[in-house]
C-alpha cells in the first residue's frame, strides 16, 4: 500500500529570498512571489514512500531475477547489475501504471515534448533515488555481497542526443514528472547513440559505434508490440489531394518510465522503434532475389540506426528528414488516437494537447497535423489550421545560421509530396497576411504628397523598389538558396513560427537576439507569440545524486532536504559563506571530489594530477564558437611562462590542472584539429620535467553524462567562453555554478543571468559585448596589433613545439591574420582580456578563504536555474497544463 508520510514541514508562505545583487533580476522577471504562489503544486507535497518495499523484498526480487532470468548467481557483476535493474524496472512499472490509470480517468490536458534527442545518461541511480528506495536497495545489494557503486557503474549511458539540447529535454522530463504535470516525451529509439570517442596515439579523435542497448534486453524500457502506427514515404498525390505512399514502415512504441522525485507520478518517454510492414518477402526469396527478400527490413532498420552526430552544423540529408517525419508522424497519430478514444470532437484538441517542438527538428509536425486533420479526419483547411496553430509551440535553441534547418523543396516533394503541397498552401496564405500587413503599414506611413513634382516619374533614374514584393520575398517560408541559384528551400524555423502559437528562446539575451536578428518580420506581425524561457537543469541529477557529500552538508545546514524540490531554498546558505567552519567543511568536500576525479584521470589517461592545484574545467561539444582553441592557446602561454620563470617566480605561481573534454562532430574539420591540439599540448606539458606540478593538461575522452557527473562536482573554475551572442544559453554553466565552481566566461547566453544572480563581481568575465561583434568582424585588425602572449604562443605552434606543423596550419590560419577575414569568432580579439581574467582567477585562488566564500555564494545564488522553475513557466505561460497527481 502506498502511504503518505507526513515527515516534512510545510513550506508554504515562504518568500523567495534573494541576495541584494538579485534585485535587478526580480524587477525584470516575474515578481517575487510567495512560494505558495510560485510553486503551488509543491506546497504540502509530502514524500511518498511505499512501506512494502523492504530490504527483504528487494533482496528476494534480485535473487529471483538472478536465478530465473540470468540463470546464474552473484559471482557475475554483469548479471547482478541486470537483476537489480529488472527489479527497479518492476518498481517503475508499478508506479507508471498507476499514474497512467489515474491520468486516463482524469483526462487532463497533456503536453507532448517532441524532440529528436534525449540525452538520458544512466538511469539506475536516478530511478532508485527519485523513487525514494535508495536505502533499501543499497542494503539489499550489500546483503547479497555486492556494492551499489560497482553495480551502478555497470550501466551504459543512453546517449540519444548530441549535447545541451538533448540533455535539456531529459532534465525537462524529470521536472515535468516531479511537478506531477501530465506530459510525455516523444522521440526516436536510435540503435546507436552518440559515437564513443577515443584518442589515437597521435592525439586525434577516433569514433567508435555506441551500441548502448544491452543484448539481453533493455531494463529501462517497456516494449509495446501492440502499439504501432504506419508511417509512409514517397509516392504520389492524386488530384483530390490524397497521398499514396510508395514505402511504408511501422513505428513501434518503446516506453521509458520517468519517475518524478518523491511523488507517485511516473510519466513516459515514448521512443519509436521501426519495423518493416513485411519482415520477409518469401516470393522474392523463392525467385532467388535474396537481397530483395530482406530489403524492407534493411530500410526500416536504417531509419532508426543512428543519431546524427551533428551539433550546430546540420546537413540536409534525406535520411535525417525521414527520421524527423518518422517520429513526428507516429507521435501525432498516437496522440490523436488516444484523444479520439475519449472525445469525438477534434475542435477541442487544443484543450487537451499541446506539442512543444524542441528546435526545428520536429517542425514537420505543422504540415503533418494539418494532413491528419484534413485528409484523415476530413476537416477543411481553415478549421485544421486553427487547431494546428493552437496546439503547437516552438523553442529555438540556436542562432548559428548553418543549424537553422532548410530543406530543399525537391527533397520534400520527393519524400513527402502531400506535405509539400500543404506547406505551399500555408505559405500562400501567410504571404497574403504579409501583403496586407505591409500595405497597411506603407499606407499609414506614406507622406502626404504636397507637390506633384515630388512623385517619382517613369524616367526618374532610380526605380523605387516595391516594398510589398520585397517583404513577400523576405518573409516567405519558401525561399531561393542564396548560394545556389534556382534551388528553392523550405525554411523550417519560419514554418515553425507561422504554425505555432508560442515561440521562445532559451535565455534572456538569446530571446532578444532571435527577435532582433532571426525573426524580426514575424515579431512585427505577431509580437505576442515571442517569449523567453531561461533554461534550467534538474537539481536531482546535477547536485543531489552526483555530489552526495555536498548534498548532505546542504541538507544538514538547512535542516531539510526540501531544497531538492524547491531550489529557491538554497539562498538560505548565503549567510553561511561568512562562517569559517562551514567554509572548511565546504572545502573538505571539494577536496574529496577532486580526489575522486584525480583517480578517474589516472585510470583513464595514466596521468597523475595533484589535488592541491586549481581544477579548471572546460567540457562541452567542441566548436569554434565555444572557443576551446582560446583555452588551448592560453595553456601554451602558461607553459611558456613557466618555462621562462626563475625558481622564485615559479614558487609564486598558482598550480593548475586544466581538464578539457568534448566530442567533435565527425565531419567538423576544425573541431577535430582542436581535439588534436589539446592532446598535443597535454603530451608536451605533462612530460616536461621543468613544469612539474605547476601545470597538468588533461583531455578526458568520451565526455558524456556519466563523465559530467564525475567532473562537475570536482571543478573549482569552469570555462564558458563563447563569442558573445553565439551560445544560446549553455546549461553546464548552471550545473557548475550549483556545484560551487566559479565561472570564467563571456557575457553570453545564460552566463549573463548567472552573473545577475551571483553578483557580476563574483565571476571572471571578459570579452566584447554581443552588440560589438558585427562591427569587430568587419573591422579587421592588423597582425601587429595582436597581444604579445598570443603571438608568442603561435610562434611555438608554427615552430613545431607541439608537433605536426602542417596538420595544425589551417587551425592556426583560421584565427590569425584578420586582414584575410579570419577569426570569425574573435579568439584573437578577446585573448588579452581573457588572459587578464585568468590572472584574476589565479590571484583569487591564492586566497582560499575568499575563494571558498565565493564558491558557496554560487551554490546559494543559483537555485533559479532549476529546471523545475523553467518547466513551471512553460506550464503556466505556454502549455496551460496543470498538475494531476495520482
Ligand atoms: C543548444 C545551444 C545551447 C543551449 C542548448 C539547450 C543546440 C542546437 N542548441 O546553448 O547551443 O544551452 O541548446 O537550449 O544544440
Amino acid at each position: 500500500m502506498i502511504q503518505m508520510i507526513a515527515n516534512r514541514s510545510a513550506i508554504s508562505g515562504q518568500v523567495l529570498t534573494l541576495n541584494t545583487k538579485g534585485k535587478r533580476r526580480q524587477d525584470r522577471r516575474r515578481p517575487v512571489l510567495p512560494l505558495a504562489q510560485a510553486f503551488p503544486n509543491l506546497i504540502g507535497k509530502k514524500n511518498v514512500k511505499d512501506d512494502s518495499i523492504t530490504v527483504e523484498v528487494i533482496k528476494d526480487e534480485i535473487l529471483k531475477e538472478l536465478k530465473y532470468k540470468e540463470a546464474t548467481n552473484t559471482d557475475s557483476i554483469d548479471a547482478t547489475y541486470s537483476a537489480v535493474a529488472w527489479s527497479v524496472h518492476n518498481r517503475l512499472v508499478d508506479s507508471f501504471n498507476k499514474t497512467h490509470e489515474h491520468w486516463k480517468r482524469e483526462d487532463p490536458k497533456f503536453v507532448y515534448y517532441l524532440s529528436a534527442e534525449f540525452l538520458m545518461g544512466r538511469t539506475m541511480t536516478n530511478a532508485i533515488n527519485n523513487l525514494g528506495v535508495e536505502g533499501a536497495y543499497s542494503e539489499a545489494i550489500r546483503e547479497i555481497g555486492s556494492d551499489m557503486e560497482k553495480i551502478t557503474s555497470m550501466e551504459v549511458d543512453a546517449a540519444l542526443g548530441n549535447g545541451g539540447l538533448g540533455r535539456l529535454a531529459s532534465c525537462f522530463l524529470d521536472s515535468m514528472a516531479s511537478l506531477d504535470l501530465p506530459g510525455w516525451g516523444y522521440g526516436i529509439r536510435y540503435k546507436y547513440g552518440m559515437f564513443k570517442q577515443a584518442v589515437a596515439a597521435d592525439g586525434r579523435q577516433l569514433e567508435l559505434p555506441d551500441k548502448w542497448i544491452p543484448e539481453g534486453g533493455n531494463p529501462w524500457e517497456i516494449r509495446r508490440p501492440s502499439v504501432r502506427f504506419p508511417v509512409g514515404f514517397y509516392g504520389k498525390v492524386d488530384s483530390d489531394g490524397l497521398w499514396t505512399p510508395s514505402e511504408i514502415v511501422q513505428a513501434v512504441a518503446c516506453d521509458v518510465p520517468i519517475p518524478g522525485y518523491r511523488t507517485r507520478t511516473t510519466s513516459n518517454l515514448r521512443l519509436w522503434d521501426c519495423e518493416p510492414m513485411q519482415e520477409f518477402d518469401l516470393d522474392a526469396f523463392n525467385a532467388g532475389e535474396y537481397e530483395e527478400a530482406v530489403i524492407s527490413r534493411r530500410k526500416a532498420d536504417e531509419i532508426v540506426a543512428v543519431l546524427y552526430p551533428n551539433d550546430a552544423t546540420e546537413e540536409g540529408k534525406e535520411l535525417r528528414l525521414k527520421q524527423q517525419y518518422f517520429f513526428v508522424a507516429a507521435s501525432l497519430q498516437d496522440t490523436l488516437a488516444r484523444f479520439l478514444d475519449a472525445h469525438d470532437n477534434l475542435e477541442i484538441l487544443p484543450e487537451k494537447a499541446c506539442f512543444q517542438m524542441n528546435d526545428t527538428h520536429p517542425t514537420i509536425a505543422v504540415p503533418e497535423l494539418m494532413r491528419l486533420l484534413m485528409d484523415v479526419h476530413k476537416l477543411e483547411f481553415n478549421k485544421a489550421w486553427e487547431i494546428t496553430r493552437k496546439c503547437l509551440a516552438y523553442t529555438n535553441h540556436t542562432v548559428m545560421p548553418e543549424a537553422l534547418e532548410k530543406w530543399p523543396v525537391v527533397v520534400l516533394e520527393k519524400l513527402l509530396p502531400r506535405h509539400m503541397q500543404i506547406i505551399q498552401q500555408i505559405n500562400d496564405n501567410w504571404l497574403l497576411t504579409v501583403k496586407n500587413h505591409v500595405e497597411a503599414k506603407f499606407a499609414s506611413s506614406m507622406p502626404q504628397i504636397a507637390d506633384p513634382g515630388d512623385v517619382a516619374t517613369e524616367d526618374s533614374e532610380e526605380v523605387e523598389a516595391d516594398p510589398v514584393e520585397d517583404a513577400m520575398k523576405e518573409y516567405s517560408i519558401i525561399q531561393e538558396n542564396p548560394w545556389n541559384q534556382g534551388e528553392m528551400l523550405v525554411n523550417m524555423a519560419y514554418l515553425a513560427v507561422v504554425g505555432s502559437f508560442a515561440v521562445n528562446g532559451v535565455a534572456a539575451i538569446h530571446s532578444e537576439i532571435i527577435k532582433e536578428d532571426i525573426f524580426p518580420q514575424f515579431v512585427e506581425i505577431f509580437p505576442e507569440k515571442f517569449q523567453n524561457k531561461t533554461n534550467g537543469v534538474t537539481l536531482r541529477r546535477w547536485l543531489a545524486y552526483c555530489n552526495p557529500e555536498l548534498t548532505d552538508l546542504i541538507t544538514e545546514s538547512l535542516g531539510t532536504s526540501d531544497w531538492i524540490k524547491d531550489a529557491t531554498l538554497l539562498s538560505k546558505l548565503l549567510p553561511m559563506a561568512n562562517d569559517k567552519s562551514f567554509r572548511q567543511k565546504w572545502r573538505d568536500i571539494k577536496l574529496e571530489r577532486k580526489r575522486k576525479l584525480a583517480q578517474h584521470i589516472k585510470t583513464v589517461t595514466g596521468y597523475d594530477v595533484p589535488v592541491e592545484s586549481m581544477y579548471d574545467v572546460q567540457v562541452k561539444r567542441i566548436h569554434e564558437y565555444k572557443r576551446q582553441l582560446m583555452n588551448a592557446v592560453s595553456l601554451i602561454h602558461r607553459y611558456q611562462k613557466i618555462k621562462a620563470a626563475s625558481p622564485e617566480e615559479r614558487a609564486k605561481m598558482v598550480p593548475r590542472v586544466s581538464i578539457m573534454g568534448g566530442k567533435a562532430a565527425s565531419a567538423y574539420y576544425m573541431a577535430k584539429k582542436i581535439v588534436a591540439l589539446i592532446n598535443a599540448v597535454s603530451k608536451k606539458v605533462n612530460n616536461d620535467p621543468d613544469v612539474g606540478d605547476l601545470l597538468k593538461v588533461i583531455f578526458l575522452p568520451n565526455y558524456n553524462v556519466t563523465e559530467a557527473e564525475i567532473i562537475i562536482p570536482a571543478a573549482e573554475l569552469s570555462q564558458h567562453i563563447s563569442t558573445a551572442g553565439t551560445e544560446a544559453s549553455g546549461t553546464s554553466n548552471m550545473k557548475f555554478a550549483l556545484n560551487g565552481s566559479l565561472i570564467i566566461g563571456t557575457m553570453d547566453g545564460a552566463n549573463i543571468e548567472i552573473a545577475e544572480n551571483t553578483g557580476a563581481e563574483n565571476l571572471f568575465t571578459f570579452g566584447v559585448d554581443a552588440k560589438d561583434v558585427p562591427r569587430l568582424r568587419e573591422e579587421r585588425k592588423d597582425f601587429k596589433e595582436y597581444d604579445q602572449r598570443w603571438l608568442d604562443a603561435f610562434s611555438a605552434l608554427r615552430d613545431g613545439v607541439f608537433g605536426d606543423v602542417e596538420y595544425f596550419k589551417d587551425l592556426v590560419d583560421s584565427v590569425n591574420d584578420m586582414t584575410k577575414g579570419n577569426d570569425w569568432f574573435l579568439v584573437a580579439n578577446d585573448f588579452a582580456s581573457y588572459m587578464d581574467a585568468q590572472d584574476a582567477a589565479d590571484c583569487l585562488y591564492a586566497d582560499e578563504e575568499e575563494w571558498t566564500k565565493r564558491s558557496i555564494i554560487y551554490t546559494a545564488s543559483n537555485g533559479f536555474f532549476s529546471s523545475d522553475r523553467t518547466i513551471q513557466q512553460y506550464a503556466d505561460e505556454i502549455w496551460s497544463v496543470k498538475p494531476c497527481r495520482p
